[in-house]
């Protein structure tokens, strides 16, 4: 059953969505073999290079449109029309994909020579067209409504990490902080499909490797940092594509991106910078940056007793220890000043 041009246009101002928004399939590109109708009768259309298209939901409507005149119909979603000029739409009829990938009719909002508020997800238009030759047929066109947006997002302007080394052993040689995404975030925001997860991440080299492995980033027990380790930082039983470390600029690693970011012994000489990383529900990532101080409250500044033994945990190392009995008490080994950080 057709819906006429007049019975379309009676329908102004009724929202006629007959299902449920199929935005949960999240699909971006259309099955086409499976769903494609041979035309009824005549030439059919012709789909251009482009098809189906991908209709963008931009700003923060959250519903595309399409004009309904033919012309614009088929520039928007790129098909050309029978040779025979001056073709006329005769009926419409839209349908929707569901999430258990069957179509079904869905009625859209016709208004002023547009088709209003498609949600998000696969959609098809059956077309009933008459051209001037006096071909009739029948064509669908498919189209996808996507949300092709990436989140806005803030990162806090300023960020403090203490080390704090665990009273105990073998975690008093390791000191650590742990920033969680809640104080990075400085409020983050997506325009239609809402924020599936906010992560972070930062660089390290081998100078951070010592104390990777002692919180459990090496992931295939290899003794190593690479591109095989990561971490489940969701806790949800798996390691997403995004919980592995991956390759970074000068030969250094992005830590896997995780609810937390961490940091270690070596920012003490460096000039550590978080990232915050957030993606909607339809795989766009956007990020940004905040540096990070790195909080030396507690540090008692000593003047260089050179006959000071150390214990250090990795070549390279900001990090040492005095022996016992100053076993929670570790120490910045850097060129110009040696310091110790007492808690
Ligand atoms: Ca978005
Ligand atoms: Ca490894
Ligand atoms: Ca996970």
């Amino acid at each position: 059953m057709l819906h006429g041009f007049a019975p379309a246009f009676a329908l102004l101002s009724s929202l006629l969505i007959a299902n449920p928004d199929p935005g949960s399939s999240n699909l971006h590109t259309l099955p086409a073999a499976s769903i494609h109708f041979a035309p009824a009768s005549g030439p059919g259309l012709s789909p251009g290079p482009n098809y189906p298209v991908t209709l963008p939901l931009q700003g923060s409507a959250c519903k595309a449109e399409l004009p309904l005149d033919l012309a614009s119909l088929s520039a928007a979603l790129d098909f050309s029309l029978p040779l025979c000029a001056s073709s006329q739409l005769n009926g419409i009829k839209g349908q929707t994909l569901q999430p258990d990938s069957s179509w079904q009719n869905a009625l859209f909002l016709v208004k002023e020579q547009r088709i209003e508020a498609i949600p998000q997800g696969n959609h098809r238009l059956i077309l009933s067209i008459t051209d001037t030759c006096g071909n009739a047929f029948q064509d669908t066109v498919l189209f996808n409504v996507d949300d092709v947006e990436a989140p806005r997002v803030f990162c806090a302007p300023n960020l403090t990490a203490t080390l704090y080394p665990f009273p105990w052993p073998p975690f008093d040689k390791y000191p650590i902080d742990r920033i969680y995404v809640s104080r990075i975030n400085a409020g983050t925001f997506d325009n239609c499909s809402g924020v599936k997860w906010v992560k972070a991440r930062r660089l390290v080299g081998p100078e951070y490797f010592s104390n990777l492995l002692f919180y459990g980033y090496d992931l295939d027990g290899d003794g190593l940092i690479s591109t095989n380790d990561g971490m489940d930082g969701d806790f949800n039983g798996r390691i997403d594509p995004e919980e592995h470390f991956t390759p970074g600029p000068n030969g250094k690693l992005y830590t896997p991106a995780l609810p937390y970011v961490d940091f270690f012994c070596p920012d003490i000489q460096g000039d550590p910078t978080v990232e915050l990383l957030v993606m909607d529900h339809s795989g766009n990532v956007s990020s940004c940056t905040s540096k990070v101080t790195i909080q030396d409250a507690g540090r008692i500044q000593l003047t260089g007793p050179a006959d000071l033994e150390m214990e250090c945990d990795a070549p390279g190392s900001t990090c040492c220890w005095l022996p016992t009995p100053l076993t929670r008490s570790f120490i910045n080994r850097s060129p110009r000043s040696l310091a110790i950080f007492r808690f």
